[in-house]
């Protein structure tokens, strides 16, 4: 007899994590050091050693990685970085792409 049907079903739960960007900072030659730490300090919540580094990294190696974020924030960082950078008359530029 066919009694005995199998009504458990499996529910596959897929889970789809957001991708991730990395904001990147581009060197150039007239943005200076400072401005830059500042950046990385206020808009990439580095401390001032982490900040240090990091803008010396870019410096040398002409592009560096600041934070790694869903897609929205890393935009907003983009724009807050060349926003500041316009207002304090540097032509610092940042980046992003997918992780
Ligand atoms: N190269 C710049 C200088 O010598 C410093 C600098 C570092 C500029 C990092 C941009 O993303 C940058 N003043």
């Amino acid at each position: 007899m066919a009694t005995n049907i199998d009504l458990e079903t499996k529910e596959k739960v897929k889970i789809k994590y957001p991708k991730k960007y990395k904001v990147l900072l581009l060197n150039d030659d007239y943005t200076s050091m400072e401005f830059v730490i500042d950046i990385l300090i206020t808009i990439f919540h580095k401390n001032y050693e982490q900040a240090h580094q990091i803008m010396l990294e870019i410096h040398k190696k002409t592009k560096g990685i600041c934070g790694i974020y869903t897609y929205e924030i890393a935009e907003t960082k983009v724009m807050q970085v060349h926003k500041k950078a316009r207002d304090n008359g540097f032509a610092l530029r940042a980046t992003m792409e997918e992780e």
